[in-house]
């Protein structure tokens, strides 16, 4: 079977663009879902959330719950009666915005006192340009043009090989 090179291209091409459009979805506490006593403060570190990632909460429904709050209510474990609960089970949040995010979990006590406690930053894909200084905006360009290099080299190579 003969590949022509322009398919080889094209479909690395599709790839490349598939990789940098793609978002990443987080499973929280990994294979430990959101439970009672897990250490999220340690799960957080060394990720990087951008805006257009998931968060996907996995528990037991019924068991608990998530709560959108802010940084004071985090501190202080507070739910307001006017917070909607997210009670699935597997509750799926889409970051939408950069910027701190803070989620509990509403049941009990399970953030005072069991750690149900969850605060990520999310970052903008990429640094805004600013117009007035159109030459430094170059080096926002450089890692996204990295990522389409190793993908595109990634996906030339499944095929080669
Ligand atoms: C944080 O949320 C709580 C509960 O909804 C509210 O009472 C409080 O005013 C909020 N604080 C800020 C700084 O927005
Ligand atoms: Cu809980």
């Amino acid at each position: 079977m003969v590949i022509s090179r322009t398919n080889i291209i094209f479909i690395a091409t599709l790839v490349a663009l598939a990789t940098l459009i793609s978002a990443t979805e987080y499973t929280v506490g990994d294979e430990n879902g959101w439970t009672l006593d897990f250490d999220y403060q340690t799960w957080v570190q060394g990720k990087h959330f951008f805006v257009g990632d998931k968060l996907v909460f996995n528990y037991p429904s019924g068991k608990h719950n998530v709560l959108r709050v802010n940084g004071t209510s985090f501190q202080q474990c507070i739910m307001s009666s006017s917070n909607e609960a997210l009670t699935s089970g597997n509750d799926v949040i889409t970051l939408l915005s950069p910027g701190r995010k803070w989620y509990i979990c509403g049941v009990g006590k399970h953030c005072e006192l069991r750690n149900m406690k969850l605060v990520i930053n999310v970052e903008s894909m990429s640094p805004a340009p600013s117009p007035s200084t159109s030459s430094g905006s170059s080096n926002s360009v450089i890692p996204k043009t990295y990522g389409f290099l190793v993908a595109f080299i990634g996906s030339l190579l499944m095929f080669l090989v």
